[in-house]
C-alpha cells in the first residue's frame, strides 16, 4: 500500500532530477532571503548559478545547531515572520536557548504528506485508531504525528504522555490500534501492564506501535514486540527537518526509508566533512528541499548512521538509513575507550532477566556504573542466581566495550522513568 505510489517508487533518473531542481529552487532562495546563508556564500565566493548538479551540493556551506542558536529566534526565517510561518517548534536542548523552528501552511502540509507516506507504508488503513502518546506542545513529535494521522483519515486519541493507567484505559474503551511514543515510555507502558496482568494481545486491540525521538537498539525493539505482541516501526526525525516524518521503517523493518524528494541525504566523517564510502557509518547531514519557512543547507545533525545498500523489497526506490547508531556528542570516553550508550543498551536487553530500565553512571576517575533494572524474580529466589547474572552481564559488556564496569543490580521501577526523552548517561566527571 502507498500513499502518493509514484514519487515513493520514483526511478534514481527522475529522483535526480526532481531533487536538482528543488535544490537550485532553495539555494536561490536562501541566498536571497536568509542573509546568514548569503554571508556564508560571500565567504565563499560562491553564486546560486554555481550549482549546476547535485555533487555541487559540496560547495554548500554547512548548518549547524549553533547557527540555529546564534540566529534565534527569527534569524533563519525565509519568508516574513507576520504571514509566512503559521507554527513555531522548538527542539529539546538541556543547555542555553532552544532552536526556534517556523513551519509555513506548506511546510505543516508537507510534514502531515510524509507523515501519511510513512503510516500507510507500514499497513495503516482506515480502520486503525492512533494513540498518540508524545508530548504535544513545543515538541514536535505529537503535532507532526497527529496532522499526518488525520491526513490519511484515521481516528486519532491525543492521548499525549502520562498517567499510564489513563493510557491503558483509552486503549481498552476506544481500541486503540497503534501506538506512538518514546521507546522509553513504551519500556515503562510495558511493565506497568504486565504488573497489572494485561496481556496486550488477549486484553487490547493493539497492532502496531511508533518508537523514535530517541535511540534504542534492536535488541529493545525485539524485546517489546514480545511483550506487547505487536509490530514496532522506527520513526526517525529532528525538529529542524520537520519533526517525526523524516525516515521510517516499512513493514520490512530493515532499515528506515527517507524521503529523498524532500530532503538531501549525505553521510560523512565527522571530522573531515568528506562523504564516506556507500555502507560505512558517519554523520547524517541532511538539505531541505521543500521547506519553505526555514530551509536548511547541509545541517549536521550529529547523529550517525549508515546507508543501507541495496534495494528494499516493498518497491520504495527511496535510500534507507539504518537505525540512529549514535551521536556524535553522546559518545563518551572512559580510558581512551569510545563508547555510544546504544552498545551498552544492545548488550543489556539481550540477556535474560534483564528488565526495562537502565543507567550509565560516570565517575570519578574514568570510573564506570552500569545501574541495571532486572526482573523481581532474581531478588525474590536464590542469591546464587543473583550473582550469576551480574557477573554474566560484566563479562558481555566487558566483551563489547573492552573495560570492565561495575555493575548494580535493581529491582524494577527503581530508576527514575521519563514520558519522553530519558537520560541515560549520567557523566559526574564533568559536574
Ligand atoms: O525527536 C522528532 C521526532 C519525534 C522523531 C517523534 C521521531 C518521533 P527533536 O526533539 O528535535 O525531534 O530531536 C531530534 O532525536 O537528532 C536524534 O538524535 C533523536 N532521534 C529522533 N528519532 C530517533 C530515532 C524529534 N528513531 C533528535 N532513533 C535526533 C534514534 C532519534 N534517535
Amino acid at each position: 500500500m502507498f500513499w502518493q505510489e509514484e514519487i515513493e517508487t520514483i526511478d534514481s533518473k527522475n529522483l535526480e532530477k526532481l531533487q536538482l531542481e528543488r535544490l537550485q529552487k532553495t539555494v536561490r532562495c536562501v541566498y536571497e532571503n536568509v542573509p546568514f546563508y548569503r554571508d556564508k556564500f560571500k565567504d565563499k565566493s560562491l553564486k546560486p548559478d554555481d550549482i549546476k548538479t547535485l555533487q555541487d551540493i559540496r560547495k554548500l556551506p554547512f548548518t549547524t545547531r549553533d547557527d540555529l542558536r546564534l540566529n534565534y529566534p527569527y534569524g533563519l526565517l525565509a519568508v516574513p515572520k507576520n504571514g509566512g510561518v503559521v507554527r513555531l517548534h522548538t527542539s529539546s536542548g538541556t543547555t542555553g536557548k532552544p532552536k526556534a523552528i517556523f513551519f509555513s501552511k506548506n511546510d505543516v502540509n508537507q510534514s502531515a504528506e510524509l507523515i501519511a507516506r510513512c503510516l500507510v507504508m507500514t499497513g495503516v488503513k482506515s480502520d486503525d485508531i492512533l494513540q498518540n502518546m508524545m508530548t504535544y506542545g513545543l515538541f514536535t513529535g505529537a503535532l507532526v504525528m497527529h496532522y499526518g494521522a488525520e491526513k490519511v483519515g484515521i481516528l486519532v486519541i491525543p492521548a499525549g504522555p502520562g498517567n499510564t493507567e489513563r493510557q491503558i484505559a483509552l486503549m481498552q474503551d476506544f481500541s486503540s490500534t497503534c501506538l506512538h511514543l518514546t521507546p522509553s515510555y513504551a519500556l515503562y507502558l510495558s511493565e506497568v501492564m504486565e504488573s497489572k496482568g494485561i496481556m496486550p494481545k488477549r486484553d487490547l486491540s493493539l497492532r502496531r506501535a511508533y518508537l523514535g525521538a530517541e535511540p534504542y537498539s534492536e535488541e529493545t525493539r525485539k524485546k517489546l514486540e514480545q511483550m506487547l505482541g505487536i509490530d514496532i516501526y522506527n520513526s526517525y526525525g529532528l525538529s529542524e527537518m520537520n519533526g517525526p516524518g523524516v525516515a521510517f521503517e516499512c513493514i520490512n523493518k530493515d532499515g528506515m526509508h527517507i524521503w529523498e524528494d524532500n530532503f538531501i541525504v549525505e553521510i560523512l566523517d565527522q571530522e573531515t566533512g568528506e562523504p564516506v564510502t556507500e555502507g560505512q557509518q558517519g554523520e547524517l547531514v541532511l538539505t531541505t528541499l521543500c521547506r519553505e519557512g526555514m530551509p536548511f543547507l547541509r545541517y549536521r545533525t550529529k547523529d550517525i548512521a549508515k546507508i543501507i545498500p541495496g534495494k528494499c523489497r516493498c518497491g520504495r526506490t527511496h535510500k534507507r538509513i539504518s537505525r540512529i547508531l549514535g551521536r556524535v556528542d553522546d559518545m563518551f570516553i572512559v580510558r581512551g575507550v569510545n563508547i555510544f550508550p546504544q552498545q551498552i543498551e544492545r548488550v543489556l536487553m539481550s540477556i535474560k532477566g534483564v528488565a526495562q530500565n537502565y543507567q550509565i553512571h560516570l565517575e570519578a576517575y574514568d570510573k564506570m556504573l552500569v545501574k541495571v533494572e532486572i526482573e523481581q524474580d532474581f531478588f525474590d529466589g536464590n542469591i546464587e542466581h543473583l550473582l550469576i547474572l551480574k557477573s554474566k552481564i560484566t563479562e558481555k559488556l566487558k566483551s563489547e566495550i573492552l573495560i570492565t564496569p561495575k555493575v548494580e543490580l535493581l529491582e524494577p521501577s527503581t530508576l527514575p522513568m521519563s514520558e519522553g526523552k530519558t537520560q541515560r548517561v549520567i557523566d559526574r566527571r564533568t559536574l
